[in-house]
């Protein structure tokens, strides 16, 4: 079982719920185990036009080795309606994978930890809401980075309500792996 970290980004249709659903469906992945989901953040968007955007992150435990990781994210966003007609462009949902372990991996269609994790304060701040004393591979401390992204404009809109996901370090493991769980697709 590996741990890893997902970045949650929407600004297309209702992407406040949007985010919620997409967590609701990973949660009910076999292969899945949702540890913990930051605060929902409302944050401007960067390097990219549309509206603001909504993020967070989500914490998970996975059987899944990183590129099958991928291609569940892949599968959720399509799920979700997701088109990508340029770089960039609004989305209803991305789901991008911040880091996987302690793995660093460099391949034509999948790098980890995530190239602009140290860039993107819709990214730092709730990676660092889970675990404030996140490391990034090769890079060092995730807090370091925080004076970087300063001038981001982000906004907490919500704390997370989930009882068995708000607080990251109660261990939730009895009440969130029944071998039966539902797959939302
Ligand atoms: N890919 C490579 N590594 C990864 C990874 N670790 N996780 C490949 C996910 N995908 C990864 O992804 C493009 C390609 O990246 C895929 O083929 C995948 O194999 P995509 O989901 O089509 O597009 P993307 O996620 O938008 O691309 P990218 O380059 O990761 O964009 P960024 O840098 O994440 O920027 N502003 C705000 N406020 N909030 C946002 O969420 N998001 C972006 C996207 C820009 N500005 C934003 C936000
Ligand atoms: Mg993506």
């Amino acid at each position: 079982m590996t741990v890893a970290y997902l970045g949650l980004g929407a600004n297309l249709g209702d992407a406040r719920q949007t985010l919620k659903d997409a967590v609701v469906c990973l949660a009910q992945q076999r292969t899945i185990t949702v540890l913990a989901k930051s605060s929902l953040y409302r944050t401007a968007p960067i390097d990219a036009g549309g509206d603001d955007y909504f993020n967070c992150v989500v914490k998970l435990e996975t059987s899944l080795p990183a590129r099958q990781l991928l291609r569940l994210c892949h599968t959720v966003e399509e799920q979700f309606g997701r088109e990508r007609p340029y770089r960039n462009a609004p989305r209803t949902l991305d789901l991008d994978i911040l880091l996987y372990g302690d793995s660093s991996i460099d391949e034509a269609d999948l790098i980890v930890p995530h190239p602009r994790l140290a860039e993107r304060a819709f990214v730092l701040v709730p990676l660092l809401e889970l675990d404030g004393e996140c490391i990034i591979p090769l890079r060092g401390r995730a807090d370091a980075f925080l004076a970087v992204v300063a001038d981001q404009r982000i906004e907490k809109v919500a704390t997370c309500q989930c009882p068995l996901l708000g607080t990251p370090d109660v261990d939730k493991t009895a009440s969130s792996t029944a071998s039966n769980k539902p797959d939302c697709r």
